[in-house]
């Protein structure tokens, strides 16, 4: 018997990327708001579930997971129905792997830097931190605004993939900076494909989001 995913999560974070998904792939799920702002993330009883006090967790067959990247990656895999990731043999699998990695690894950390950007040197460092981390984030966006111009519109060219919900995910983290991601036009079509998906409306809905609709 398959058990009812548990989704702890907080509106727009790191945890839209992986609710955005239950309801693509329309799997059961229940949601627990997990209040960030009250700091309710490092509270002794979300930490054991989640002991880098962060959303996303994701309780599947009864257990805690966490990383929104990994989470996306197993969601699509264990629903392949839905062609969101290439099978292993695919000869498409090698760029779907590198791009949620790549995404996980090199633009994702850039926003949790934005985002607290007392983290890395303390917080009298902030403003230092965050005047490179603009450039930083834009030099990805140019960098992926390049592969698409060259293979899009998709990350995996014509095939949808996850790493298409991740991209738009950060792409509307950077909705009010200097450079925003749609400021670049082959992100901006991406961008435009992604919130056209009636999921999008669903999850908007469901977290109240406004911004970036
Ligand atoms: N690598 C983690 C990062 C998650 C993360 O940084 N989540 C942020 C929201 S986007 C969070 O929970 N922040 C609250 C905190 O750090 O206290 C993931 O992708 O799941």
């Amino acid at each position: 018997m398959t058990m009812t995913m548990s989704l702890y999560y907080s509106p727009g974070a790191a945890s839209m990327l992986v609710h955005w998904l239950l309801i693509e792939l329309d799997l059961p799920h229940e949601l627990h708001l997990v209040d960030t702002a009250a700091k309710a993330q490092k509270s002794p009883a979300y930490l054991t579930l989640n002991p880098n006090g962060v959303v996303p967790t994701l309780v599947m067959d009864g257990k805690p997971q966490y990383e929104a990247a990994a989470l996306a990656m197993l969601l699509a895999d264990r629903h392949s129905h839905s062609g969101l990731a290439p099978a292993w043999d695919d000869p498409q699998r090698a760029d779907y792997v590198q791009w949620m990695f790549n995404l996980a690894n090199m633009v994702q950390p850039l926003f949790r830097q934005w985002w607290y950007p007392g983290e890395a040197a303390g917080e009298d460092q902030s403003e230092a931190v965050l005047a490179h981390c603009a450039p930083r984030i834009e030099a990805q966006w140019k960098r992926i605004d390049n592969h698409l111009a060259a293979s899009g519109p998709y990350l995996l060219g014509e095939s949808l993939s996850a790493a298409d919900f991740y991209l738009a995910m950060l792409m509307r983290w950077s909705r009010n900076m200097p450079r925003s991601a749609t400021q670049w036009p082959h992100l901006a079509a991406l961008a435009l494909r992604m919130k056209a998906r009636p999921s999008f409306t669903t999850l908007y809905a469901r977290e109240a989001l406004t911004e970036w609709a």
